[in-house]
């Protein structure tokens, strides 16, 4: 042991002395675990924290445990913990309830602990005041030294302790979308952490760190590969790929699991198909799992997606959901493995002229009537919401359809229809509404983070699951405020009774520090963020109103309509919405309880946030607010729009308080947001305006008095070009250099002199990086490279940027002048400018 934590201190000093610390600080990597130095007055606090530290047992997870807390504590505090003589002094005890027992027999554990949970107490030990960190089980143990860090970093009290902490539910995942070529589906910042050109990575550093991280957190198990599986995956040959992963989760308490395929018999098994009830194929699967556990003892299990999406499944041998998933869990079983299968199982090629139709009822039309018929060891894995991970939806009302099967929900941490990581979107708000969702199913108290908990119906297994998706991108998620969501994540699904500000404020201390001005200013903006996001994309339950057959980024209105896809909101020139009622829709309210189910059927109890996800209104229906729908689009996106614009003053007001080049970092994707932000305002006001025929009550929409128009300028070598949708540009067009060499539009300054801003709204494409100068009477005052790596190849919603120019003193009649200089397949595309008088 002496000889470990040796290495163990040298690896900090030589962390230290190449001032690698000061560059992990500034990347981000790692993330809440930075452990910097506490200033001094948060320092004396900690004067009489025991300087020695005792370990009972040896063990992979033990040591992460003792090496952490000497990592932490070093960092914090500049003391090297030396390792502790029983019954010769004061210590931090690290160690199993049955090995505290063993040395302190006087010690009595909290009789409501259960596994993973700890307990922190000041107490004798061997006689000597000490500070002890148990569990029943080592993963406890290392959750415990991880809270007791948390704490010494946020300057809370530790003197005197006893604290007991308790999982809500015992499965706590991430799911990763990786691909083995090393992409990741919907992941937004960089390639995978654990895949490379088709096998695992030959370093798994980051793996490592990332179980570090999710350990810190309570997580337990991590899916590491795409849930559209490729079958690869669980071939012989990649076994032992696999088993190297998983040897870099075990000492942080993280189990292995995979996503397979239910043709894995057909394609790798060489079966001549693979339905579930064939003998051969319940062998298979069976000698399958026994080879995978032979090499990972302590494997967790499998996630299937099957029949949705184009995936392989059993209706295609009439057989069912449970009949499927039986059948592997069965395989399982006797290992402890679990499977999770998940419920997102819909048809994508409905069709949208049938009223009646409806994608939200898919899961529960399956699901519902095979409860009881799943085996324990079987999970269902369900989306919050019936749809796809919007911005809002009601609550999935599987929730309160299974009461004899194990259900888990299924959150999305990474930002795929909520702004990638570019828009701050911090979205536990949305969980924990979710969360305390009231089934009230028999009138008892049955809110969500129960049912999913197992503790509702006393269910055997329960889950929380959350789609990470992080990358190679040093800072993980790509947006560093972004991690406020992983973490956010952990926190819920160990204590889904936390409030978002308590830990919106842990996270924010722990990753910047114990500034006051710094944990208010990032609280408020992180609780503010998601109601932001939704003003200004898809207000009433009308589901983000993106692209959603292609990027789920920009705003794409018509896109959700006249496709199979179901996630319709039937816009026309009268009104807007999806009538789901029983008397009059397409049923779907008729699947949650009756309280429930009452209140969603009638249009007036409906809540306003919700209205148009239920109801089918005409444009001039008065909410509860006492505004018409149309004026709540208008408003609600010229809100959100100027609440993301505030962001960016709520973070200048940050400058100096927090690291420079996070700083800088957060400010240009803020800026951007703001921006985008008027993109989908701009979209979205004027496509209702123009369906609607009804003008904006306040004459904003339609009317940009500051704006100039690309089209409208004097263009040299520019052409003008339509953007399609035409919504996605102002006034439907924009321009384009088709030529090889600079192009140029100009205009002349028609206004009284003055001190202004310049915005020019420009298409940034990710097949080229045209460059853009801007002259004002002949002098160059501005250039920039349009390099983004935006998700389009054309000008459009996706790929509409604002560049901002400041303070630009202009004089009536000046010439302003914009060159483009195009690049492989972008032509510098221009779709206006807007010219503000400065407030700064
Ligand atoms: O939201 C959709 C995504 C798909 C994803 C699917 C799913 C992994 O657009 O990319 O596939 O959901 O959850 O299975």
């Amino acid at each position: 042991m002496v000889h470990r934590l040796n290495i163990g201190i040298l690896g900090l000093l030589l962390l230290g002395s190449l001032g690698l610390e000061t560059v992990r600080a500034n990347t981000g990597q790692d993330a809440w675990l930075r452990y910097a130095p506490l200033e001094s007055g948060t320092l004396k606090k900690y004067d009489s924290m025991p300087a020695s530290l005792i370990v009972l047992g040896d063990s992979a997870v033990l040591r992460s445990a003792q090496e952490e807390m000497m990592r932490g504590v070093k960092g914090m505090t500049g003391k090297t913990l030396r390792a502790g003589k029983s019954g010769r002094e004061r210590a931090i005890v690290l160690g199993t309830y049955a090995a505290i027992r063993a040395a302190a027999p006087a010690l009595v554990l909290p009789s409501s602990l259960g596994p993973d949970g700890f307990w922190l107490v000041s107490a004798k030990f061997r006689g000597f005041d000490s500070l002890i960190i148990t569990s029943l089980t080592e993963r406890g143990v290392l959750y415990g030294a991880f809270a007791l860090l948390s704490k010494v970093a946020r300057g809370e009290n530790i003197d005197p302790l006893n604290e007991e902490q308790q999982p809500y539910a015992p499965i706590r995942w991430v799911d990763q979308w990786d691909n083995l070529s090393g992409t990741i589906e919907r992941g937004y910042a960089g390639p995978s952490i654990f895949f490379e050109k088709g096998s695992v990575r030959a370093d798994l550093t980051r793996a490592g760190e990332y179980a570090r991280l999710l350990a810190s957190i309570g997580i337990n198990g991590c899916t590491i590969n795409n849930v559209n599986a490729d079958p690869r995956i669980i071939d012989d040959s990649f076994l032992p790929q696999l088993a190297r992963v998983a040897d870099v989760f075990r000492s942080w308490g993280v189990q292995l699991a995979v996503s397979v395929d239910l043709s894995s018999p057909k394609v790798l098994g060489n079966l001549d198909g693979f339905d579930p009830l064939d003998l051969r194929v319940i062998e298979y699967w069976g000698s399958k799992v026994d080879k995978i556990y032979r090499q990972i003892p302590d494997f967790g299990g499998f996630v299937v997606k099957a029949d949705s999406e184009g995936r392989s499944g059993p209706s295609s041998y009439g057989r069912t959901p449970a009949d499927a998933a039986n059948v592997i869990a069965r395989a399982l079983n006797p290992h402890g493995g679990i499977l999770f299968y998940r419920a997102f199982v819909y048809d994508h090629h409905l069709d949208w002229r049938n009223p009646k139709n409806d994608r939200a009822r898919a899961a529960y039309d399956i699901f519902h009537p095979l409860d009881g018929k799943f085996d324990d060891n079987v999970i269902i894995q369900i989306k919050y919401g019936p749809i796809d991970f919007q911005a809002r939806e009601p609550v999935s009302p599987l929730f309160g359809g299974l009461e004899k099967t194990n259900q888990g929900i299924e959150l999305q941490i990474t930002q795929e229809y909520t702004g990638q990581q570019r828009h701050l979107v911090f979205l536990p708000t949305m969980w924990k509404e979710i969360l305390d969702f009231d089934f009230r199913i028999n009138d008892g108290g049955t809110p969500v983070k129960d049912l999913v908990a197992g503790k509702k119906f006393r269910r055997p297994a329960g889950a929380f699951v959350g789609v990470a998706n992080v990358g190679m991108n040093p800072n993980w998620l790509g947006h560093p405020l972004a991690l406020a969501n992983l973490y956010g994540f952990g926190r819920l699904a160990w204590d889904p009774n936390l409030s978002t500000k308590t830990f919106a404020e842990e996270w924010t201390r722990l990753t910047f520090g114990n500034d006051s001005v710094v944990t208010k200013t990032i609280t408020a903006m992180l609780l503010t963020s998601w109601r932001t996001y939704e003003n200004y994309t898809g207000p009433l339950g009308a589901q983000t109103l993106t692209d959603i057959t292609g990027s789920h980024y920009g705003p794409g209105i018509e896109s959700s309509e006249r496709n199979g896809w179901g996630q319709w909101h039937r816009a026309d020139h009268e009104g807007i919405g999806m009538d789901r009622t029983v008397e009059t829709g397409t049923g779907f309210t008729g699947q949650y309880p009756p309280a429930i189910r009452d209140l969603y059927e009638s249009l007036q109890a409906t809540p306003d946030d919700l209205l148009l996800f239920f109801h089918h209104v005409p444009y001039t229906y008065r909410l509860h607010s006492g505004n018409t729908v149309i004026q709540h689009i208008y408003d609600s996106h010229y809100e959100g729009a100027e609440q993301a614009a505030d962001f960016v003053l709520q973070w200048k007001s940050l400058e100096h308080r927090v690291p420079d080049g996070l700083y800088t970092d957060v400010l240009a994707r803020l800026e951007y947001q703001a921006g985008h932000a008027i993109v989908w305002r701009d979209a979205i006001c004027n496509w209702f305006l123009r369906t609607s025929g009804i003008p904006d009550a306040k004459g904003r929409v339609g009317n940009y008095p500051d704006r100039i128009e690309a089209e409208a300028m004097q263009l040299k070598g520019y052409t003008a070009m339509d953007v399609t949708p035409w919504e996605n540009a102002s006034g439907g067009k924009g321009i384009e250099c088709l030529k090889l060499s600079t192009c140029t539009a100009s205009f002349h300054f028609g206004r009284t002199a003055g001190i202004y801003d310049m915005d020019v709204q420009y298409f940034d494409q990710n097949n080229g990086e045209s460059t853009f100068r801007i002259f004002v009477a002949n002098r160059q005052i501005n250039e920039w490279v349009a390099s983004d790596r935006l998700p389009a190849t054309k000008p459009g919603g996706d790929s509409s940027t604002r560049h901002r120019i400041h303070r630009l003193a202009l004089r009536l009649g000046d010439e302003i002048r914009i060159e483009g200089i195009p690049d492989g397949e972008e032509r510098a595309p221009l779709d206006y400018v807007e010219l503000h008088e400065s407030t700064e």
